[in-house]
């Protein structure tokens, strides 16, 4: 749901009768999930509310013969980094107004945003868009591989913020307990050179939320309000984005979303597809080369590079129980669902969860 130009997604938004918008609005309205993070939803300024709202009534509570209507009382959004100049020359072509220049890659601020729609209450979120990439320990800031100085000046990275859209804290506080929803959309790891520039920014991005999650990591982390810390021991919290990286294909930075999927208090629940399976043997090329099943691919990506792969991800902590888990991905016999996939390149992944006592 991220458009070319300013203003665009919420004037179809406002419009309700979309229809890309009222695929993704449909396939929410078939797995109905209690808590949802949307990615690339345009973060509108004034009119972000009234949009989530529009989306709400338009789309998700619209008349269906086939499809029961489906109300979420508590939505969270707020500014992302992508379209907002940093001032600064950050591609070095002289110019300081590229969408590349800003601090996250945009046309205007507010593109590539993000939504969070929860059926439950929301707590008091703790933001870390400014959150600066040098003040994260050992960061794996780019060097110029020929000179091995840092690729980026002291004066660009006094001001560079390591999320390219924004990392969340949203607070779910659920009828079993406060579930932490901690989303974010890390950055490409493509679009860059020799240095990686965009590869090393998503490692750490997504290194952000596993020295997150436990205190013995979490103590330089700083949030927008000025607090400082990450989560306390033995808290509940599912860890949710498109995070661009595959665990073993595609052009991820040092295996970066192992971080997560290997970390001690963090459980993979491996959600499947058999839409995904087929995609990839019907869609063949590079795809044949891939070593991770097709089963878990999550993008139905160009088939000569980078292929279909595994990069969106809902990972919950250890200490919830994972009863099931998917991929929104259908069969092309299974109609009618298989046309709704047709909005995204992206699939549903979902997770139902069962809270244990602390
Ligand atoms: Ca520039
Ligand atoms: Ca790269
Ligand atoms: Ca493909
Ligand atoms: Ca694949």
């Amino acid at each position: 749901m991220n458009r070319s130009q300013e203003g665009e997604l919420s004037e179809q938004l406002a419009a309700g009768n979309h229809e890309q918008i009222a695929k993704i609005a449909a396939v929410i309205r078939t797995i109905r999930p209690d808590v949802l993070l949307l990615n690339e939803f345009d973060y509108a300024g004034e009119q972000a509310t009234a949009s989530v709202e529009h989306f709400q009534n338009h789309y998700l509570q619209s008349p269906s013969d086939t499809l029961n209507p489906i109300e979420y009382g508590y939505a969270y959004t707020n500014q992302v980094n992508t379209g907002i100049a940093s001032g600064l020359d950050l591609d070095g072509n002289g110019k300081t107004t590229d969408p590349t220049d800003c601090f996250g890659f945009g046309r205007y601020p507010g593109q590539y945003g993000m939504v969070v729609l929860s059926r439950f209450p929301l707590g008091e979120v703790r933001t870390f868009q400014k959150f600066l990439w040098q003040n994260m320990p050992g960061a794996l800031l780019p060097r110029d591989p020929k000179t091995g100085k840092s690729y980026y000046s002291s004066e660009i990275l006094n001001k560079f913020r390591l999320s390219s859209k924004s990392h969340w804290d949203v607070p779910v506080e659920t009828p079993a307990g406060r579930i932490h929803f901690l989303v974010c959309h890390p950055t490409p790891p493509v679009f860059d050179g020799p240095e990686d520039k965009n590869g090393t920014r998503n490692h750490d991005e997504i290194r952000f939320w596993s020295d997150y999650v436990s205190p013995s990591t979490a103590g330089y982390i700083v949030d927008d309000a000025g607090q400082r810390g990450g989560l306390r021991k033995n808290e509940f919290f599912v860890i949710a984005g498109d995070l661009n990286a595959d665990p073993v294909d595609g052009d991820s930075t040092n295996q970066a979303i192992n971080q997560l999927l290997k970390h001690p208090l963090i459980q993979d629940p491996k959600p499947t597809s058999k839409g995904g399976a087929e995609a990839a043997k019907i869609q063949g090329n590079v795809n044949t080369t891939h070593r991770g099943k097709a089963e878990l691919d999550t993008g139905d990506f160009s088939d000569r590079s980078p292929g279909n792969l595994r990069i969106d991800y809902v990972l919950p902590s250890r200490n919830l129980k994972t009863q099931r888990a998917g991929v929104f991905w259908p069969t092309k016999a299974d109609t009618p669902a298989t046309r709704l996939v047709t909005a995204s390149d992206h699939r549903m992944v979902w997770v139902d969860i069962k809270v244990k006592e602390k």
